[in-house]
């Protein structure tokens, strides 16, 4: 959750930085904006050291509902991605569950497209460039989809990439393999929920989607059109890297085949329960130590009283006595 600050100070930055003056209230909002540019620096931090912070499924979920409050081109999804298997320009072949362990970043264009397909894939250019910079780099592939595979060449799909800024080391440019049918991924698209629909002039009338797929091969979140903020989309990949679970539980999820354990789910199986643990037994101290102390603290200070209320009241009984004697 600590990623959320970012997003909302990014967003309305005056709400942080246009604090008046002069107000009796000036110190307070002052240290409060002190508060808040301490926060960013931390908060911008920890998107950079993605991949060293484990989050639990319960942040994660959290995160989806910030998310989708306050970036209105998000969709959550959960669902198994739709399976592909097709190539590269190079003939490799490539489908989706030789991607699992990373998170994918999958869209659908077409080479020849004049307007929208180029606007895309600078959007999907520079979101490469925002996760390259960090560890996220690693865990994280870019999967671009033609679906104009008769036009789109191998040579056409080799010059793509570099002309529209793509870092070939982790964004591939597929299409279908031999004797697959030339629509294979319209019907792909189709089945990631949107439509290619050929008209006269040879081009696609189509919507524009970055689908992200999880480390198990779910399909997570749709971001809609070009105008969703990037750091939004960025805060959410580095959750879905970052995301641990129990080995085995993803097969349960997805109706996979349950992968191999990874390192960082073992380091946060054992951490998982030894924080709580340890919260719990420095609570149980501080309880037993609170109670010794006051119970210490009114034996010191509260016997003097007693034994002096006892003196008071054993004097007057003898005085009474005496007076009875008297009698
Ligand atoms: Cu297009």
């Amino acid at each position: 959750m600590t990623c959320l600050g970012r997003v909302r100070a990014e967003r309305w930055p005056n709400g942080v930085v246009d604090l008046g003056a002069g107000a009796p209230t000036d110190w307070l909002r002052s240290a409060i904006a002190r508060i808040g540019g301490a926060l960013l620096h931390g908060l911008a931090a920890s998107v950079v050291m993605a991949g060293a912070i484990p989050a639990d499924a319960h942040s994660l979920k959290n995160l989806e509902e910030e998310l989708y409050r306050r970036e209105k081109y998000f969709q959550i999804v959960d669902r198994p991605a739709p399976k592909f298997a097709l190539q590269d320009a190079a003939g490799n072949a490539w489908d989706l569950d030789g991607l699992k362990g990373k998170v994918v970043v999958l869209n659908f264009i077409y080479a020849g497209c004049p307007d929208v397909c180029p606007l895309h894939s600078e959007l999907i250019a520079r979101l490469q460039t925002m996760i390259n910079l960090t560890p996220m780099r690693d865990h994280v592939q870019f999967v671009s989809i033609t679906t104009d595979p008769a036009r789109d060449t191998s040579e056409v799909l080799k010059a793509y990439g570099p002309a529209h800024g793509l870092d070939l080391s982790n964004w591939a440019f597929l299409t279908t393999r031999p004797g697959q049918p030339e629509d294979a991924t319209r019907q792909l698209a189709e089945r990631f929920g949107h439509k290619f629909t050929p008209v006269d002039n040879g081009e696609f009338v189509h919507g524009i989607v970055t689908h992200v797929i999880d480390r198990d091969g779910a399909l997570r979140a749709n971001f809609h059109v070009l105008k969703f903020d990037p750091t939004n989309f960025v805060t959410f990949v580095n959750a879905l890297v970052n995301d641990v679970h129990k080995p085995g539980e993803a097969a349960v999820e997805i109706g996979g085949t349950a992968p191999a354990p990874r390192a960082t789910d073992q380091i946060a199986g054992h951490l998982v329960p030894i924080i709580p643990l340890t919260l719990l037994v420095l609570a149980a101290a501080w309880l037993v130590g609170a109670i010794l102390f006051f119970r210490f603290r009114r034996k010191r200070f509260k016997a003097p009283a007693l034994e002096g209320h006892w003196q008071d009241a054993s004097s007057e009984v003898a005085a009474d006595n005496t007076k009875k004697a008297d009698q």
